[in-house]
């Protein structure tokens, strides 16, 4: 039975995609206002090398803002998962006396964060700082200071709000160390001019998952897209159950294109820095047969020849303060991919909202 649009606003997963330009604005706002943001810059501040730690969404996330942080402060940062520092501390402590730590954790509960804060705080005696979206978490307990994001919380097992919404505050975070209040406001400017595009890239979405069926999906991007990349090949798997995998864009002609048929959706990040090289290979991916998909800012004439749908943002300003909105129409595929698998992509398979280990 067809599903009516108004009916997907029972999913709370979709409600809480829709929400985003919103939620940004409220982020952005009560940062500004926020007591605890002089402490935590003055705790990352204590070190000259940045080190970004999550699991899963968290991860991918600690990769986008590591670049994004690189990016706006000139400042050496890496992101590795928590179970990184557990398994291999070596790598961490070799590095550890110019290293201030930030650990990612939605839930603030995460084992595996939990524990590697617990590591790079306690024990290297690493300046660490948490940023969540649960309040009084046990992540909270092992940090120096922490950074809460409430309004960012979802219902949801699968990250959605709370990954764009902790990326964003990370970069407020990095541009104000810099002293770059020209980006600060650009992300606001980005939050409100964002949202009511959403729904317009939702039905453009639905619209093209309900013509397509696909046996592999490969999401592709450079530099701070690249972790975008990896997260919106997460999405899909977790909402649809999909095999989904993410590349370099360049380094998909080295090998992973063998995968590539009328059957293989294909996503573009293209990015303003790199988008001639990045356009090549999705001229090259289009005339292997693949199905194109490519989010972008705005488009011209070669990105909509080559493409199969192209989702536009159409926001106006600088790159890296829109860098969080470009993962939505992938939030959107997973969602509407899931629902045309029959699945319920609130309840995703064999998922729980958080990895607690014994
Ligand atoms: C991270 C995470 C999610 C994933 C899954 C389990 O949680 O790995 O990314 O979707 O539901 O938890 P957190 O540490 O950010 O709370």
């Amino acid at each position: 039975m067809a599903i009516k649009p108004t009916d997907y606003a029972q999913f709370e997963t979709y409600k809480e995609i829709l929400s985003q330009g919103q939620v940004w604005q409220t982020v952005l706002r009560e940062l500004k206002q926020s007591a605890s943001v002089e402490k935590i810059l003055r705790i990352i501040n204590q070190k000259s090398s940045r080190l970004f730690v999550g699991c899963g969404t968290s991860f991918y996330l600690a990769e986008a803002a590591a670049t994004s942080w690189t990016l706006l402060t000139g400042e050496p940062a890496h992101a590795v998962p928590g179970s990184e520092i557990l398994l291999y501390p070596a790598l961490t402590r070799l590095v550890a006396a110019d290293l201030s730590a930030i650990v990612i954790s939605r839930s603030g509960r995460t084992s595996e964060a939990v524990r590697a804060a617990h590591v790079l705080c306690k024990e290297m005696q690493i300046p660490t700082i948490g940023i969540t979206c649960a309040e009084k978490s046990e992540l909270e307990a092992e940090c120096d200071s922490t950074l809460v994001l409430k309004a960012a919380d979802e219902k949801s097992m699968v990250m959605t709000r709370s990954f764009t919404s902790m990326l964003i505050s990370l970069q407020w975070l990095a541009a104000t160390r810099a002293g770059n209040a020209k980006f600060c406001n650009s992300l606001e400017a980005v939050a409100a001019q964002f949202a009511p595009r959403i729904p317009s890239l939702a039905e453009q979405m639905e619209s093209f998952v309900d013509r397509h069926s696909f046996d592999d999906y490969v999401f592709l991007g450079q530099g701070p897209f690249h972790g975008l990349a990896r997260e919106a090949a997460l999405k899909v798997m977790e909402m649809s159950c999909s095999y989904s995998q993410s590349f370099h864009t360049l380094e998909f002609r080295h090998g992973p294109k063998a995968i590539v048929t009328s059957r293989a959706a294909l996503t573009f990040f293209l990015s303003e820095a790199g988008q001639q090289a990045e356009v090549e290979v999705l001229e090259e991916m289009k005339e292997l047969g693949g199905i194109t998909i490519a989010v972008c800012n705005k488009a011209g004439e070669a990105i909509h020849k080559a493409s199969d749908i192209v989702l536009e943002l159409n926001v106006p300003g600088d790159e890296l303060p829109r860098l969080a909105a470009h993962i939505v129409p992938s939030q959107l595929m997973g969602f509407f991919t899931g629902m045309r698998k029959g699945l319920n992509p609130d309840q995703p398979k064999n998922l729980t909202r958080v990895v607690v280990l014994d």
